[in-house]
């Protein structure tokens, strides 16, 4: 079985390229998060892309059911953002962002603004949602040190959370195995997660589990708020497997942060602009975060960036405490920031989003990808199914040792198959493009059906 309809033009240097490489050539690429050794040995190379599909080195199509990383949302080969990107570099190839500004990076905040939740104001660009997180973090102490509270520093993040990978992603991540080999982190705290056995194969937001929200109460209780600076949380976790928060958990997260004064930060790198079917995982769940993260479809991941949104206050406190007025206020920030490339991608990719209704494409798309989804309970080796939005992840039951093997070898079937799925954990995971149709999800899944029972 194959992928319905694409039109996939030929693809022009990366292909010729691809098929030059050599063994011996790959030797020098570190790759991240990958298995080196396997890769290597045989390779998957992607030499083009457009809409929802990549195109491999052999020149076949290969449907993106992840939205590459969850990235490219609004689909591959936007031309508008393309032409942006070429006309930028060609005008502004690079200004320096500290103490110089160009006027996209204006722009861009302003829309950002704009559509993410009322409250939510102020807008620092950073180029990846790990450094959004390591950004955030630094706000939120900072932030109470400047509001006289030097001693709230403790940082509490949630089991199974993701975060990126730089030094706070990974302390304030709550993924044992991403903490492994790097030694003590920043943070070391973490809520337990929401992924119970009761709730197994619930659709959409699960019912169980609300009231482990409470446990930050302990915690804040345990240490004192006095040094309780911020709780960090995906409002939905991606990495870990599409872990849904229980109906009214982010309520209570947000009303015991406001009891005791600690920030609520949104990671929201992942579910940002329409993921989860609302904008906004703060609006799907109706609870607003003094900080949230932003990455991925931020750019349609067509240049790397990030951004951290704070409320007004916060940003109002750094202005306020800021010293005489030549003097910096945030002692923070990347050679990158505001890159004009990523800036003008930023619009363009904005301009459809808005202009295509990215949100109401991805919730149109979501009840028909539930169904689909869900026809896969029953098979051989799913032991759960979990689905918000356009996001849904299959949870293999592992063999006795090896965990994550079959998740790979099921990946590994469906490359050969023309799919691409991103295996992670005990896990599969599907977020397909918000333009995917209904008859690629029914391919996705079909595929799925055949390949998962046939898997030791
Ligand atoms: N926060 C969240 C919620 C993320 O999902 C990051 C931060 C880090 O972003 P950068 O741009 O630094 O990678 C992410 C990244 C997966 C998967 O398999 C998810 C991510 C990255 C790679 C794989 O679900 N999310």
């Amino acid at each position: 079985m194959s992928i319905s309809g694409s039109s996939m033009p030929a693809a022009g240097g990366f292909k010729a390229r691809a098929n030059a490489l050599q063994a011996a050539d790959m030797d020098a690429y570190w790759m991240p998060f990958s298995g080196n050794r396997q890769f290597k040995a045989d390779p998957r190379l992607i030499v083009g892309a457009r809409d929802c599909y990549y195109i491999d080195a052999d020149g076949r199509e290969i449907f993106d059911s992840l939205s590459g990383l969850w990235c490219t949302s609004f689909g591959h080969g936007r031309h508008e953002i393309a032409d942006a990107i070429a006309a930028t570099a060609r005008e502004l190839d690079y200004a320096p962002p500290f103490q110089y500004a160009h006027p996209l990076a204006f722009e861009l905040a302003t829309r950002v603004k704009a559509l993410t939740p009322d409250g939510l104001d102020h807008v620092f660009f950073t180029n990846s949602g790990s450094e959004s997180t390591d950004t955030a973090l630094k706000i939120a102490r900072a932030y109470w040190a400047k509001r006289g509270a030097p001693e709230k520093t403790r940082l509490i993040g949630r089991a199974k959370g993701y975060h990126g990978v730089n030094v706070g992603g990974t302390g304030v991540g709550g993924i044992e195995a991403n903490r492994a080999h790097f030694g003590d982190m920043l943070v070391s705290e973490h809520l337990p997660h929401t992924l119970l056995e009761e709730n197994r194969f619930s659709r959409g937001i699960p019912e169980h589990g609300t009231e482990l929200a409470d446990v930050l109460e302990e915690r804040i209780q345990q240490h004192g708020a006095d040094h309780v600076a911020a709780v960090m949380v995906e409002p939905m976790s991606g990495s870990a497997g599409v872990i849904i928060p229980p109906a009214g958990y982010l309520k209570r997260l947000r009303e015991i942060c406001d009891r005791h004064n600690v920030l609520l930060i949104f990671d929201e790198v992942l579910t940002g602009f329409g993921r989860t079917g609302a904008a906004f995982g703060a609006q799907l769940f109706g609870v607003r975060p003094d900080i949230m993260t932003l990455a991925k479809n931020l750019t349609n991941a067509a240049v790397p960036m990030g951004a951290v949104v704070t409320s007004d206050a916060i940003y109002q406190t750094f202005m306020n405490e800021g010293g005489p007025e030549y003097q910096i206020e945030l002692l923070h920030g990347y050679t990158y920031s505001a890159h004009p490339l990523a800036c003008a991608a930023g619009l363009a990719a904005l301009d459809i989003y808005e202009r295509e209704h990215m949100v109401d494409k991805a919730a149109a798309l979501a009840p028909y990808f539930e169904e689909q989804v869900h026809r896969l309970r029953g098979l051989r080796h799913i032991v759960d199914i979990r689905n918000l939005g356009l996001a849904a992840a299959l949870q293999i039951e592992h063999a006795d040792g090896q965990p994550g093997l079959r998740p790979y070898k099921i990946a590994m079937e469906a490359w050969k198959r023309g799919l691409y799925v991103r295996f992670g954990g005990d896990t599969i995971q599907l977020g397909p493009p918000f333009i995917a149709e209904r008859a690629q999800i029914d391919d996705v899944c079909n595929i799925l059906e055949d390949i998962i029972p046939t898997i030791d």
